[in-house]
């Protein structure tokens, strides 16, 4: 007769919280596990869980003089990570069609449950070229690419290049770019000096469900490429024009940026974060790990140990021609580019 308690009280430990319901103000919420979510829901979650904790849906942390940072709260809870094997057919054929590298792709699958137990708030924006000016001027900071460490720039234009001058125009509200990897995680520590707040880079499974925030196409719109018009700044009909590139691009419409634009001025995503595609690529802050989804826990998966590769980069930038949500990359951290850029989370939701 086989032993069924134990069995059971197993299940029970592994299985995931189930829907958060009504709590008492300061209580953890559970993680919510229905998926996908439209943006109704979305609100709702973010609701309930501030008023589950206590605290505010929306945040804002003062940086310097007239110089502050907008944070949004973003529920616990289960997605799918990653792509099927048929968003990966779609892709390759795009890829082959319009002669880009390949190579990568492979390990956006195989697209698996993840469940984050913890809400967090990120920030709305990227950081903006005024934020990072703040900390620069209060740290006495200095880039890779000012003391010369090897630098990518896209355009190979501005061998020069660096946050205060990428090799084109921006305006204070435009992401800052041309970041390696250490420059952005001196900011967010240095954010958290500043602000008592515990400040850091997103991990890939938090950009990816913030990202996501209920969606499970391969766009933020959905699965037609063609109908991503007002969502993103890519590598558009305007880019093409003005940067010809022999490759052409897959891209049908214009966004009316050759380069970077000021945050905000595309559709926000369901949980109200704006350019989480398009404009500058983000560092995460862990590893990329080729077979890392194939490994990774469910719950609360601990980053990926193998450094062979470099530091994830998600989210799409103008000179990206893929704006599919679950696209992975990888660059050494020591390296910068005029389309790398950053947002922060801050993890400690509730004020000390
Ligand atoms: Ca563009």
């Amino acid at each position: 007769m086989p032993c069924v308690k134990p069995l059971l009280f197993v299940v029970l430990m592994v299985l995931p919280p189930l829907a958060a319901s009504a709590a008492p103000a300061t209580s953890q919420p559970e993680a919510y596990q229905a998926w996908p979510f439209n943006a109704k829901e979305a609100a709702k979650r973010q609701d309930e869980t501030a008023k589950a904790l206590g605290i505010p849906m929306e945040m804002t942390l003062d940086l310097a003089d007239k110089v502050q940072m907008k944070f949004i709260l973003i529920p616990a809870g289960r997605f799918m990570m990653g792509s099927t094997k048929q968003d990966m057919d779609l892709a390759h054929q795009l890829n082959v069609k319009y002669g880009n590298k390949e190579g990568i792709y492979d390990s956006e699958m195989p697209q698996h449950e993840v469940t984050l137990t913890k809400p967090f708030y990120m920030s709305i924006y990227h950081v903006t070229k005024a934020q990072f000016a703040a900390f620069v001027a209060d740290a006495n900071y200095k880039t890779g690419c000012e003391k010369g460490t090897e630098t990518y720039v896209s355009q190979g234009k501005s061998k020069d290049a660096s946050w205060k001058n990428p090799g084109f125009e921006q305006g204070d509200d435009h992401p800052v770019v041309c970041l390696n990897w250490f420059d952005a995680d001196a900011f967010c520590k240095w954010m958290s000096k500043k602000t008592g707040r515990t400040i850091g880079l997103p991990m890939e499974t938090q950009w990816e469900y913030a990202c996501r925030a209920g969606v499970a196409t391969m766009f933020l719109w959905g699965d037609d490429l063609g109908a991503g018009a007002g969502w993103c700044n890519i590598w558009d009909r305007t880019t093409q024009t003005k940067l010809p590139s022999r490759s052409g691009t897959p891209i049908s419409w214009s966004d009316n940026y050759v380069f970077t634009s000021p945050v905000g001025k595309f559709k926000p995503n369901n949980f109200g974060l704006y350019d989480m595609i398009g404009n500058a690529e983000q560092w995460c802050a862990d590893w990329w790990g080729k077979d890392y989804y194939k490994n990774c826990p469910k719950v609360d998966p601990p980053p990926s140990n193998d450094s062979s590769n470099g530091r994830n980069r998600r989210g799409a930038s103008w000179s990206s021609k893929w704006p599919r949500i679950a696209f992975r990359q990888y660059f050494r951290p020591e390296v910068a580019s005029d389309n790398f850029g950053m947002r922060v989370i801050c993890t400690d939701v509730e004020p000390k």
